[in-house]
């Protein structure tokens, strides 16, 4: 009867072994089992009732079983681990083979590209680079070049006026009267810079731009000279022929003065909202130093002349990247900077 018992005991549990889904059910089959008050330990029980051969030979019988549960528990529990392991590795597999991704650099802005490409030019040319406060002072952004206050030149650059009479400049000319000031002549300078004016955005104007101050003060200086530099600055950024034209201008610090046209490169000529229809954008404004202006750093016009020049290099920029619109240049959009 107790072998029998035990007999059925032992294939019911490997059964349920065999079955079992999961670790929970695998481990409710071994307290069923094996547990105290699983079925192998109620055999057990019963052995006081039998006579001593039948009690060695159901001893026998009962640790077979128990072995057998026990081997059973083992290998299941082993073959769920290897389950649980190879499922893992499959959800976590990475292809070590596939190529990276790459590496993404960011790229250089177009004002600072142009930027950079002038500043080495004007280098190898023998100039400096300059550096000036964005916050300037009155006198340096008027007075030194000889607009003083009243004067109708001051309504043509719409000024962000603060307190105590400073400003954000308006132009990259304050450098002009910096650069005198602290390395006097021979001199010959560049100053790249941001600069604002208080005025109404289109797609050529912003209130904050960037422009290129030149400067080159030594004995005989003449509009030859300037011409060449000009030349020299447009046609290394642009690489090609490009058209310009040069026309009187007025500003109080240059005598004479001019603006350097470029034919609009956005249209080639017919007109569009850059150039205003005109097929002309303005981009180059330059002259000879006024007097006035070498006197006012301490400078002997008797003795020393010179040009300066005020590229309007967000726009230079827009004429070398075909950039239809200023407002891009700030927008701070990944489509548009990723393209440069
Ligand atoms: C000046 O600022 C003078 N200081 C330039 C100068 C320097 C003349 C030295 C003679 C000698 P103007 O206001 O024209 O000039 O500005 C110079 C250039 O800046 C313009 O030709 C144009 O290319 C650019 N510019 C002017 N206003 C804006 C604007 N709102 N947005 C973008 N570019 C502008």
């Amino acid at each position: 009867m107790l072998e029998q018992q035990i007999d059925g005991v032992r294939r019911r549990a490997l059964e349920r072994i065999q079955s079992a889904a999961n670790a929970d059910e695998l481990e409710a089959a071994r307290v069923e089992a094996l547990g105290r008050k699983g079925f192998l330990s109620n055999a057990s029980k019963e052995f006081g009732k039998l006579a001593p051969e039948e009690r060695a030979r159901a001893g026998k019988l009962l640790n077979e079983a128990k072995q057998a549960i026990e081997t059973a528990l083992e290998d299941r529990r082993a073959r769920f681990d290897r389950d649980t392991l190879k499922a893992k590795l499959e959800s976590e597999w990475i292809d070590l083979t596939l190529p990276a991704p790459g590496i993404r650099p960011g790229s250089l802005h177009p004002v600072t590209q142009v930027q950079t490409e002038i500043e080495e030019l004007f280098i190898s040319m023998g100039f400096t680079v300059l550096d000036g406060p964005e916050v300037e002072t009155e006198y340096h952004n008027f007075d030194a070049l000889n607009i003083p206050a009243n004067h109708p030149a001051r309504d043509t650059q719409d000024t962000f006026w603060l307190t105590n009479g400073l400003l954000l400049r308006t132009h990259t000319s304050p450098v002009q009267v910096r650069g005198m000031q602290k390395l006097g002549p021979p001199l010959r300078m560049i100053a790249p810079g941001r600069v604002f004016r208080n005025e109404e955005v289109d797609a050529s104007h912003e209130h904050t731009f960037y422009q290129l101050e030149g400067m080159m003060i030594d004995r005989d200086v003449s509009v030859a000279h300037l011409i060449y530099f000009m030349m020299t600055l447009l046609s290394s950024i642009f690489r090609r022929e490009v058209t310009v034209r040069l026309r009187p201008g007025f500003f109080p610090f240059v005598e004479p003065g001019f603006e350097l046209d470029i034919q609009c490169l956005i249209c080639g000529g017919p007109g569009c909202p850059v150039c205003k229809q005109s097929g002309w954008v303005e981009l180059l404004p330059c002259g000879l130093v006024h007097p006035n202006v070498l006197r006012m750093s301490g400078i002997d016009p008797e003795e020393w002349n010179g040009f300066a020049f005020g590229l309007g290099l967000t726009r230079l920029a827009m004429m070398r990247y075909g950039i239809d619109d200023i407002r891009l240049l700030a927008s701070g959009d990944l489509r548009f900077l990723n393209q440069f």
